[in-house]
C-alpha cells in the first residue's frame, strides 16, 4: 500500500499538471474497485440485517404458534376435565333416579295390593250394613231397597203423591235384577216412577239418574199411536207376571202403583 502511495506522492510530484492516458486510467479503476468493494460491504451489512430481522421474525412467529396452541391445548384439557366431571356426576344422577324408580315401583305396588285388600274389605262391610238393614212392616226388601204396593188405584201424580207421604217416591229400575223382582211383585199393571211429560220422548226418573236399562214392551213407547190416536201417553206402567214389559199410558188412567225407599239400619 505504501508503494501504491508512494507512487501516487511520486507521480504527483514528478507530474503534477501532465497527467499520462495510462495513470488516469489506473487511478478511475482503483475507485471503481473501492466503490465496487464499499458496495459489496454495504450489500453484506444489508443481507446481515435482513437475515437477522428474518431470524427475528421466524422465531417470533414460531413461538407464537406455540403459544397459541399450547393455549388451545391447555383449553381443551380443561373442557375435557369438565365434561368428564360433568359425566360422571350426571351417571351418579341417573343412577339415583333409578334406585328412587324402583323403590316407587315396589312402593305404588304395595299401595295397588292395599288398594285392592281394602276394596274387598270395604265390599264386605257393604254387603254386612246391608244385611243389617230392614224394610218398614208391609214393605219387601230388595238389596237396599225397600218395595210397597198399593191396594188402592189412581193416576199417576196421584200415585206419587202417595208414595211421598210414605217417605218413599215411585220406583225407579237400574238393573235386570230389579225389573225381575217387580215382575213378580206386581201381577197387574202397575205405575212405575217414569214420563216423557217435560219433553216428548225425553224418558225420566223421579229421582233424576238416567235412563240406563230399560224394557220396552215391542213397538213401545208409541205415545198413543196406533192405527187409531189414542191420546198422549207420558207415564210409564209396567205389565206385571212374567216377561213383564213397559208401556207408556195415559198418566190419567187408574192403576197401582209401587213406591220404593231405601232399607233403613
Ligand atoms: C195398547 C198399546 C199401548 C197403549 C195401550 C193403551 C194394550 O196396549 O197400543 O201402546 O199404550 O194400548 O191402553
Ligand atoms: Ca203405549
Amino acid at each position: 500500500m505504501e508503494e501504491i502511495y508512494a507512487n501516487v506522492d511520486d507521480d504527483n510530484s514528478s507530474k503534477p499538471i501532465q497527467h499520462s492516458k495510462a495513470s488516469q486510467n489506473q487511478s478511475g479503476s482503483r475507485r471503481f474497485h473501492g466503490a465496487v468493494v464499499l458496495c459489496l460491504v454495504l450489500l453484506s451489512v444489508f443481507l446481515l440485517i435482513g437475515l437477522i430481522s428474518l431470524g427475528v421474525h421466524y422465531h417470533n412467529s414460531v413461538c407464537g404458534e406455540d403459544d397459541k396452541l399450547s393455549t388451545i391445548k391447555t383449553n381443551l384439557t380443561e373442557l375435557l376435565q369438565a365434561s368428564q366431571k360433568k359425566l360422571s356426576s350426571m351417571t351418579e344422577e341417573r343412577n339415583k333416579l333409578k334406585t328412587n324408580l324402583s323403590e316407587m315401583t315396589e312402593e305404588r305396588n304395595g299401595l295397588k295390593t292395599n288398594l285392592t285388600e281394602m276394596t274387598e274389605e270395604n265390599n264386605n262391610l257393604q254387603s254386612l250394613l246391608e244385611q243389617k238393614t230392614t224394610c218398614p212392616d208391609g214393605w219387601t226388601k230388595l238389596c237396599s231397597s225397600c218395595y210397597f204396593l198399593s191396594t188402592e188405584s189412581g193416576s199417576w201424580t196421584t200415585g206419587r203423591e202417595d208414595c211421598r207421604t210414605r217417605g218413599a217416591d215411585l220406583v225407579v229400575i237400574h238393573s235386570s235384577e230389579e225389573q225381575i223382582f217387580l215382575s213378580a211383585f206386581t201381577n197387574t199393571k202397575t205405575w212405575i216412577g217414569l214420563n216423557d211429560r217435560d219433553r216428548e220422548e225425553t224418558w225420566k226418573w223421579v229421582d233424576g239418574t238416567p235412563l240406563t236399562v230399560t224394557y220396552w214392551g215391542s213397538n213401545e213407547p208409541n205415545n198413543g199411536k196406533v192405527i187409531i190416536e189414542l191420546g198422549e201417553e207420558d207415564c210409564v206402567e209396567i205389565s206385571g207376571g212374567q216377561s213383564s214389559k213397559w208401556n207408556d199410558i195415559s198418566c190419567e188412567s187408574s192403576l197401582r202403583w209401587i213406591c220404593e225407599k231405601p232399607a233403613q239400619p
